[in-house]
């Protein structure tokens, strides 16, 4: 339960935060410009053209986001049935998470765990049609204020029109200066869409939606190649319609048992993981390319497990897509909330690393900010900073991490504590589980820790009660 003077803090804690940010905002952005005039002066100096100018320069980031793409989907955590060479040879070349955790089990609240480092209870967005309220604010906001480039191309999956506001707040009002894509969920089913949003206008468009989102990425990148970007690329693969480009199913179809050989479900779905990861493979060639590989932080990540809905046509279910794992999306059982998560920083983070300690997508904004060097007192965040876990496998203090999925008639409640996760499900009794020794998370160990899983569950209710008014809107 929230009390309304919690409500009440709460707004004045955001109206607060937004005063704070119009000032600060103001002054970063004539910091930021007469940093980069003295840069670019330095630069015409040395005659070095973009070598000197990517000297002393804060990284960019190339968020790569997949849609509904399961744990075991990929090369690098064990999938053989079809190749990631282009994802796993990022993985060799970065560090492998094999405890990445979402924020959320559905597409929407997932995407803006992501983007405000916030939890759904927090930044409104519980349910997959809330709205990002427009007073939330943003990673690509607070790093355009820092002089970064910020661009979305992809999906972006926006909400109903909150109290007040006219139609749902667009990309371009939280921090993306551009966007092309899908605004809206259900149109990003089409994979083969006869129109998109550009910025704020829909043209036609002809071709398979991830190639083009990889066409304008490749784009934007040569042309912020002296400047540092956030290119934030959520892809469409592998929600459904299951459906790719014909060369790519050509290249799987005989592998699968298929239902009807005229409708190659299986060999479609393998098809769809195969071309994100060539579309993926395009633009980190355009980093070494370019010579940017090394001052390119590259993250890979999904928005939660894979779906055994209707929609899916069985693909997944066939492939065990979130294997090991028990459950898939609209559950909070690692098959929900465990992806595939990898971080690439050439120099920076050790090559062939791999990680167990639980991390959270909301983590990624105060440690993107880290890496960049914006300090941002004002900003309420609920991840952690994970640069000494990225940079010296320093694993960040213990600490309990939260999840809940009460809409569309489910009723679930999760907190993990290092290996220890406590699962609830409705009116059942509760379930602890060691998700280390047993990801599959068939044996519940309740029983034998009953003090741990009144202690979770407190600690759940309590962070239920900090949940915001407009998270019930
Ligand atoms: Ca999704």
């Amino acid at each position: 339960m929230t009390t309304r003077s919690q409500q009440t803090s709460g707004l004045n804690r955001r109206r607060r935060r937004q005063s704070v940010l119009s000032w600060h905002g103001k002054l970063s952005r004539v910091f930021s410009a007469l940093r980069w005039l003295l840069v670019a002066a330095c630069a015409s100096l040395v005659g070095a053209g973009s070598q000197a100018t990517a000297e002393g320069r804060p990284p960019n980031v190339v968020l790569i986001f997949a849609d509904d793409l399961g744990w075991g989907d990929v090369g690098f955590n064990g999938r053989t049935e079809w190749n990631t060479p282009r994802l796993d040879r990022l993985a060799s070349e970065g560090m492998v998470f094999r405890r990445w955790y979402t924020g959320a089990v559905v597409c929407a609240p997932s995407r803006a765990v992501l983007l405000t480092g916030r939890y759904g209870i927090h930044n409104g967005v519980v349910t997959n049609s809330a709205d990002l309220p427009r007073s939330e604010v943003t990673i690509a906001e607070v790093l355009a204020e820092a002089g970064y480039a910020c661009a979305l191309f992809g999906k972006w999956h926006h909400g109903r029109p909150r109290a007040g506001e006219s139609s749902y707040v667009h990309p371009m009002d939280q921090g993306f200066a551009e966007f092309r894509g899908f605004t809206d969920a259900r149109h990003a089913w089409e994979q083969f869409p006869t129109r998109l949003w550009f910025g704020r206008e829909q043209r036609p468009v002809e071709g398979h939606a991830n190639t083009m989102f990889t066409d304008w990425a490749c784009e934007f990148i040569r042309r912020h190649r002296s400047q540092p970007f956030f290119l934030y690329l959520p892809y469409i693969a592998t929600h459904f319609h299951i459906q790719a480009p014909a060369e790519d199913v050509a290249e799987h179809l005989g592998k699968f048992p298929e239902r009807d050989a005229r409708d190659p479900v299986y060999a479609t779905y393998a098809a769809m993981v195969t071309r994100l990861d060539k579309e993926i493979g395009r633009v980190l060639d355009l980093l070494e390319e370019l010579g940017l590989a090394e001052e390119t932080i590259v993250i890979f990540s999904s928005d939660h497990g894979a779906t055994f809905e209707a929609g899916n046509r069985g693909a997944s279910a066939f492939h065990d897509s979130n294997r090991p794992f028990r459950g898939g999306k609209r559950t909070l059982w690692e098959g929900g909330i465990r992806v595939p998560g990898v971080v690439r920083w050439k120099g920076h983070v050790q090559p062939g690393g791999e990680s167990h300690v639980p991390v959270h997508m909301m983590d990624l904004f105060p440690t993107l900010l880290a890496a960049a060097e914006v300090e941002r007192t004002d900003l309420v965040l609920d991840g952690a900073n994970l640069l000494p876990l990225w940079l010296r496998a320093e694993p960040p203090p213990q600490r309990t991490l939260f999840w809940e999925w009460r809409s569309e008639g489910y009723q679930q409640l999760a907190a993990m504590r290092g290996d220890l996760k406590l699962v609830i499900c409705g009116n059942q009794p509760p379930e602890l589980y060691n998700v280390e020794t047993d990801p599959g998370e068939r044996r519940s160990l309740h029983g034998e820790y009953p003090e741990l899983v009144a202690e979770l569950r407190a600690a759940l209710d309590a962070w239920l009660a900090s949940e915001v008014s407009a998270a019930r809107d």
